[in-house]
């Protein structure tokens, strides 16, 4: 007993416990589900929402439009202003928490910048014909104080902008399939007991003027925001990588212990749709080691693969 007393005097401060954020129930939005509490949506001014939910859709805010439902489910038209709106889906005494990103519509690009914040210029034909390389419809605003908005329970808008220089307001893009791939490898990370709370973006969304001046490609899933770079970095939080591979290293094993895991996870058919690629790649003088993760909806896997 006494030794069992001991033990527990030397456990380091007990990580909290990891709560997926999961929904008791799930909610589709335009043919994607979303299991979660809270989830942000992205939208063009005026756009009409196709929602099913096994509850009840309402508007968070009296001024703005109803949701409306029929045999078909419900549907909603998004204001016609850019902004942040919230709508509730709710069913017993449990909800869905929409945070609905109203786009500035990309018309605003004037000489390649929106208000004063340099965009660039995309390309003007999509990859090979493929929707998803198509030049974004809109831009999510991002200001000092929405910072802080949940896109998914362990994300924020915060934390995926261009690294550009340049002030607020900031213009990024970014898909819902992304945050779910994200949200899901962070709840499998947890799994497989290493406690985060939430995922290191190194790099989300690029601006084409940046992706140029680093010379990466001009047709990168980043500049479509369906790219992030990412580490762990829980403990220490020193902004490195975690040992996530336990072998008393930081390195490339520790990029291709997340490849490993979330290779396990999307290959589950029901993730069919969040299909993508994945790079490894090693600490350089600028960075440390790193995942790249996609949901381009084509496997792809490059850099140091285990
Ligand atoms: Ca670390
Ligand atoms: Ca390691």
């Amino acid at each position: 007993m006494i030794i069992a007393v001991s033990w527990l005097a030397v456990q380091p401060t007990i990580a909290t416990s990891f709560e997926s954020g999961r929904a008791e129930f799930a909610v589709t939005v335009n043919d994607l589900e979303i299991p979660y509490s809270v989830f942000a949506l992205f939208v063009l001014p005026g756009e009409l929402l196709s929602l099913e939910a096994d509850g009840s859709v309402v508007s968070a805010d009296a001024s703005q439009s109803a949701p409306e439902q029929s045999a078909l489910g419900w549907r909603w038209r998004a204001p016609g202003s850019p902004g942040i709106y919230r709508l509730d889906v709710t069913r017993g005494g449990h909800r869905i928490a929409l945070n609905v990103f109203v786009l500035v519509p990309r018309d605003r690009v004037r000489n390649e910048r929106l208000n004063d914040y340099l965009i660039g210029t995309y390309p003007s034909e999509p990859l090979n014909g493929n929707p998803l390389y198509e030049q974004p419809d809109g831009f999510i605003e991002l200001t000092e104080a929405n910072a802080d908005t949940q896109l998914s329970p362990h994300f924020r808008l915060g934390q995926f902008p261009s690294k550009q220089s340049g002030g607020y307001p900031k213009y990024l893009v970014l898909r819902e399939q992304l945050l779910l791939k994200l949200e899901l490898l962070l709840e499998a990370l947890n799994n497989d007991g290493r406690t985060a709370e939430t995922l290191t973006i190194m790099s989300g969304y690029r601006t084409p003027f940046y992706n140029a001046a680093i010379r990466n490609v001009p047709y990168s899933r980043h500049v479509y925001g369906g790219a992030a770079d990412i580490y762990v970095d829980e403990s220490p939080r020193d902004g490195d990588m975690d040992d996530l591979s336990r072998d008393g290293r930081i390195d490339y094993r520790d990029a291709q212990y997340l490849l490993r895991l979330a290779d396990t996870l999307f290959r589950d058919a029901d993730y069919v749709e969040l299909r993508g690629g994945m790079g490894v790649y090693r600490r350089n003088a600028a960075h440390g080691p790193f995942l790249h993760i996609d949901a381009r909806q084509l496997r792809a896997r490059w850099g140091e693969l285990p």
